[in-house]
């Protein structure tokens, strides 16, 4: 599968986002929320002795497609490759924003330049960094859905094949 790479090449999540605004394949969704964009391997090392690390430089980007706001609440990420995914927690998105969705903790925010970053609270990185066999790796999904690996709810999805350390690649 072509795909468009680019190696961010900003320090700032914010300015790469907006140089990865023009995908060559559009993401696309038929719900609220729409995958744009994601960075499967967190830059630098993942784990060092047993300790995770930079789990919030592991994330995906989604967008509220719709003219309102957008509470998150509910919709299931669903990794192809397991079963144990979290929904994600209430955050209310508005009307055309964009959310940095990170695997680690924090506090819900909104940064200066407009995009949102929410956090999923996991301890350890979730996103496999080689994931060749399963298309799509990724399936967001309605509110309710299960997190079985097949299609069921899934409103937008995103595929990666083998993800370079701090490359965000576009859905
Ligand atoms: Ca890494
Ligand atoms: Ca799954
Ligand atoms: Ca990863």
């Amino acid at each position: 599968m072509s795909r468009t790479v680019r190696t961010a090449a900003f320090a700032s999540a914010a300015l790469a986002l907006v140089a990865l605004a023009t995908p060559s394949q559009a993401a696309s969704t038929t719900g609220a929320l729409m995958l744009t964009h994601v960075r499967p391997n967190a830059a630098g090392a993942d784990t060092r002795d047993g300790t995770q690390l930079n789990l919030n430089g592991e994330y995906f980007v989604i967008k509220n497609v719709t003219t309102r706001t957008i509470n998150t609440s509910g919709y299931v990420p669903d990794i192809t490759t397991n079963t144990y995914g979290r929904a994600l927690p209430s955050y209310y998105l508005p009307a055309g924003a964009k959310a940095y969705v990170h695997t680690g903790s924090g506090r819900h925010y909104r940064d200066s330049a407009g995009a949102h970053h929410i956090y999923r609270g996991y301890a350890r990185h979730v996103l496999l960094n080689t994931s060749t066999a399963k298309n799509p790796d990724l399936r967001l999904k309605k509110p309710g859905s299960p997190d079985d690996n097949t299609a069921t709810g899934s409103i937008t999805t995103c595929n990666w094949n083998t993800a370079a350390d701090g490359t965000t690649y576009a859905c």
